[in-house]
């Protein structure tokens, strides 16, 4: 199916990046088991109690800055990279397929064509509450009290990081992007994502509709699966390298007697 399709549309999400340390939402040992959304990820919650709010994705920058992309990242990285027609869209805010894109193009290479739509911003870039201001930042924040929370050096007002949380708008242009690229793809290959948050998820269900072939790769059943037309019950970072590695080799060339069998 990816080596038939001429556009390609990829939704990662938690998932794919579990297997390089960092935790999922709402997993066995999910970032939300520890912590209600509700009183970590909207605005409501910012508003009353900053600190705590803070001192939660301070905790994650930190956790994230010692993960790397791994083989899944790093798979669809090379994969984009080497054909046209792949959109590469992310619900993370970790940016490990910013840095697989980096890795996989070399220092002399464009990563564009690798980078990911990322719908729910990035948890190292910041926004001011005041003047809008965003930038990149990845310094390890120390919160403790009021005191210690981020301040806009133009503006004075309070700094939060610039993800999206529950009851905000997803940002226009990339979501557009997203679900016209979901609209005209031939194939959808869906990574780690319990795909029940929207309108996120509605890219993958939009491809779907839209007559795409649907590849789900994720440990356990999502509301997608029924659909999907090849379900791969496999942690992400073993079988996405086979599945888009594969891609490109001619038929025949997996071989072997697996694919006698029927196929690996
Ligand atoms: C593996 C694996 C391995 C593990 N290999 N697999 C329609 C219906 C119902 C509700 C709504 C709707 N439309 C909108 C809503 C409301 C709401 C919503 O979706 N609620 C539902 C949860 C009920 N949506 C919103 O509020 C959105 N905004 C919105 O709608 O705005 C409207 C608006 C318009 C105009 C003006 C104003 C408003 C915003 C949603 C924002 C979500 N934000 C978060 C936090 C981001 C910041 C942060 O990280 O701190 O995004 S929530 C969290 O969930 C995060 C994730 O990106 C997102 C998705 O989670 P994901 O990636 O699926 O992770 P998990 O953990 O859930 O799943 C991991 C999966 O991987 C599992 O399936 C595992 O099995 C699998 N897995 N290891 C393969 N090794
Ligand atoms: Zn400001």
């Amino acid at each position: 199916m990816i080596a038939g399709a001429e556009r390609i549309v990829v939704l990662t999400g938690a998932g794919i990046s579990a297997e390089s340390g960092v935790p999922t939402f709402r997993g066995e040992d999910g970032l939300w088991r520890r912590y209600r959304p509700e009183e970590l990820a909207t605005p409501e919650a910012f508003r009353r109690d900053p600190v705590l709010v803070w001192q939660w994705y301070a905790w994650r920058r930190q956790v994230v800055s010692s993960c790397r992309p791994n083989a899944a990242h790093l798979a669809l990285a090379h994969l984009a990279l080497r054909r046209s027609g792949i959109c590469l869209v992310t619900q993370n805010v970790d940016g490990l397929h910013a840095e697989a894109a980096r890795e996989a193009a070399g220092v002399d290479g464009d990563p564009g064509p690798a980078l990911p739509v990322e719908l729910h911003g990035s948890i190292f870039r910041l926004r001011c509450t005041g003047c809008g201001c965003t930038f990149e930042d990845r310094s390890a924040l120390e919160i403790h009290g009021v005191e210690d929370l981020p301040g806009c050096g133009r503006c004075g007002a309070l700094l939060r990081p610039d993800v999206v949380w529950f009851g905000e708008a997803l940002p226009m242009r990339e979501l557009s992007l997203a679900l016209q690229r979901a609209a005209e793809a031939d194939a959808c290959l869906v990574v780690g994502t319990s795909a029940v948050v929207f309108p996120a998820a509605e890219v993958a269900f939009r491809a779907w509709s839209q007559g795409a072939r649907l590849i789900e790769v994720n440990l356990e059943e999502t509301p997608l699966s029924a659909r999907a037309h090849v379900v791969l019950r496999a942690p992400a970072a073993s079988v996405v390298p086979l599945i888009v590695g594969a891609e490109g080799l001619e038929s025949g060339a997996l071989g072997g007697p697996a694919a006698e069998n029927g196929g690996a």
